[in-house]
């Protein structure tokens, strides 16, 4: 019962920290992030990582694949600033 309990609590953790990372990058709230969109919000985007990221190769990264890319994708040195420009 424990062990469930730590295995729903983890998973929601992670859910809460993807969206807080849509929340930030999804300018046009559509529900993916496009490579424009992190680059407007002050991040660096190193050359094949965003499409080392998405996955399905739609052209924007969806929650999941968002949450498999948040180490390298959302980290404070490729997001110095990360900065708020939606105010
Ligand atoms: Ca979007
Ligand atoms: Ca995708």
């Amino acid at each position: 019962m424990k062990k469930l309990l730590a295995v729903v609590l983890l998973f929601s953790a992670s859910n809460v920290h993807a969206n807080w990372i849509m929340e930030r990058f999804d300018l046009n709230e559509d529900g993916a992030i496009e490579k424009r969109e992190i680059t407007l919000s002050g991040c660096t985007v190193r050359a094949g990582t965003f499409e080392h990221a998405d996955k399905n190769n739609n052209g924007v990264l969806s929650g999941k694949e968002v949450r498999d890319a948040t180490a390298y994708l959302f980290n404070k040195r490729r997001c110095p600033e990360m900065k708020n420009i939606r105010g």
